[in-house]
């Protein structure tokens, strides 16, 4: 297996300690747009990115059909003016080459690349008391000191390990859409098997059904998958945003979820309204494409009968593109409501049931056994495969976090303190470990807001808080156990005022065996949120301790 967890340790460099005001742990959009700042603030920072590029998401997922299912155009840093306009994109949303291009153009462009040490991960961060700074190892052997460190590390970076046994055994090709190889793979002629089909399933089922002699779907539960209407970019419509891209970035920053180029998120609810308006305002934005359609009323992940009636439309468009009614059946989700899983947004996917050498396996009446050595063992069927390619998601929002041994004060690790689940303030940082901030961290709207957006208000808000701190005279800054706790608690009561706790989700940490269930994303909207963290601020830093 080609995981990046079980790729043999790279050469130790020289052991000597090196030290820096910052480490940042991660290339990805946090880690880079992080850099950019510290710099500009005169402070000495390095990065530490496991993988041998940067991009962090864009650079593993690299599967076939993988694309953002947010305009790029919003899905893109607004910090640069300079770098909004002279970027173009090819098409509505972007496919994984021309974001990864585009996150390398950044790295060139703001000359990120020279404190970036690629292919090296951080495996350590020991908050040393006595000195007030973060001892940090990595797997090539360096060891750095650093007043901050910064978790940059992601929500969806950590891949679920394969949950089968056999893998081993099998005498065919196994893949993980989460670090797919960097030459393509060829499935001509070839028997392929997909476990999984959220996101990156659905995205890369319709491509790979078109090159391979047969594909077996085998899926655990439906997802709900509206139409990802990409298209090649209409150029007008590109002038046009980026003749206005001030006024788009600050309807945005004031938005719950940070999408809104194309139709502005609703404010009415779904059940103030008459079935045919609902049905109308449905419509237009399944028509329209992509996630807009999660923002049609402001009720639906409140209100089962408002979340109802979408889940309703949503079936009813599902069915009409299947040709067999039972297979139809499968594929219709149930039992949940709409949105409380990721939404996904394709390009044909239910159609490719219709194709000949297409066949769903549904795992929900007869589990997986294992893998064979020739496939897969799923109740009494042996499916015979030369491929297996696993979908199956993430240690989400907690999991590449807790895969470094972070210890703060009192020789703490993070995994004890989030035994129960994972504790912060603002999501930004955890109490008993100070001067350490995490980007998009559990307890904030992160994955329920544009990503790039939401970590470059996490970078600004962390960037400020530095130099507050540094103009208080005081060495390090921290959450109380107090604010932590509250707001721990806050964000599960608004968790569960809403629709998402009715599903078994990564967001809830359901998809990992054995990891305990909490609401991992604030769920209040990005609003509220961002209205928080600007109080917290303009009162002292309330909630925090500086010392
Ligand atoms: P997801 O959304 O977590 O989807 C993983 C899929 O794999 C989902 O259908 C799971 O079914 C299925 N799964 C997970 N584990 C198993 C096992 N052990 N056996 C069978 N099926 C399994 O991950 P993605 O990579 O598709 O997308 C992640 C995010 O990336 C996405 O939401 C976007 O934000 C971008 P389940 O639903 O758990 O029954």
């Amino acid at each position: 297996m080609n995981s990046p967890v079980q790729q043999a340790m790279p050469a130790p460099n020289d052991a000597t300690e090196q030290t820096y005001d910052a480490v940042i742990v991660g290339a990805g959009f946090a880690g880079l747009y992080m850099l950019h700042r510290l710099r500009g603030m005169g402070l000495r920072a390095r990065v530490y990115e496991a993988g041998d590029g940067v991009g962090g998401t864009w650079f593993w997922n690299r599967y076939p059909g993988a694309a953002c299912d947010i305009e790029s155009l919003e899905y893109s840093y607004s910090f640069s003016e300079a770098l909004q306009q002279e970027w173009t994109w090819s098409t509505r949303f972007a496919r994984q080459p021309e974001i990864l291009a585009y996150i390398n153009h950044v790295a060139d462009r703001f000359e990120l690349r020279r404190d970036i040490q690629l292919s090296t991960r951080v495996t350590q961060a020991l908050f040393d008391e006595s000195r007030s700074r973060w001892q940090i190892a990595t797997d090539r052997g360096d060891r750095i000191s650093a007043r901050f460190c910064v978790m940059a590390t992601g929500c969806l970076s950590a891949p679920k390990p394969i949950e089968y046994p056999g893998a081993s055994a099998f005498q065919g090709r196994i893949l993980h859409t989460a670090y797919w190889p960097k030459e393509p793979v060829d499935f001509s002629g070839q028997r392929v098997g997909i476990v999984g089909t959220g996101s990156s399933g659905i995205q890369c089922i319709p491509i790979i059904a078109e090159q391979a002699r047969h594909l077996t779907v085998f899926q655990r539960t439906p997802n709900f998958s509206v139409p990802a209407g990409n298209r090649p970019m209409d150029p007008d419509y590109q002038r046009k945003v980026k003749a206005n891209y001030a006024a788009l970035r600050a309807k945005e920053h004031d938005s719950d979820v940070g999408i809104c180029a194309l139709l502005d998120p609703e404010s009415r609810k779904a059940m103030d309204m008459t079935p045919e308006e609902r049905e109308q305002e449905y419509e237009r934005r399944w028509e329209a494409g992509g996630l807009y359609f999660y923002c049609s009323y402001v009720d639906l992940m409140r209100d089962p009968v408002a979340n109802e009636t979408v889940a309703e439309f949503a079936r009813r468009k599902i069915r009409q593109k299947i040709n067999d009614p039972a297979v139809a059946e499968l594929l219709v989700p149930s039992g949940y409501p709409f949105g409380a899983k990721r939404l996904c947004a394709d390009t044909g996917y239910y159609e490719t049931y219709n194709r000949d050498n297409v066949k769903l396996v549904d795992l929900r009446t007869t589990p997986i056994r294992g893998i064979t050595p020739k496939g897969l063992q799923v109740g009494e069927t042996e499916h015979e495969l030369d491929v297996i390619i696993f979908a199956t998601g993430f240690d989400a929002m907690t999991g590449a976090l807790l895969n470094i041994d972070i210890r703060g004060r009192g020789n703490r690790k993070l995994s004890e303190h989030w035994s129960t689940g994972p504790r912060s303030y603002l999501g930004l940082m955890t109490a008993g470990f100070p001067n350490l901030f995490i980007t998009t961290g559990p307890g904030s709207p992160s994955v329920l807001y544009n990503m790039v957006l939401g970590n470059e208000y996490h970078v600004d808000w962390i960037a400020r808080a530095i130099v507050d701190l540094e103009r208080s005279g005081c060495a390090s800054i921290e959450t109380t156990v107090e604010a932590e706790s509250d707001w721990s608690t806050l964000v599960n009561d608004i968790g569960h005022q809403t629709l998402f706790t009715q599903a078994n989700s990564w967001y809830l940490g359901c998809n990992v065996p054995g990891k305990p269930r909490a609401v991992l994303p604030y769920l209040g909207g990005f609003r509220s949120y961002r209205d928080r963290c600007e109080e917290v601020v303009a009162r002292g830093y309330e909630g925090f301790a500086l010392s």
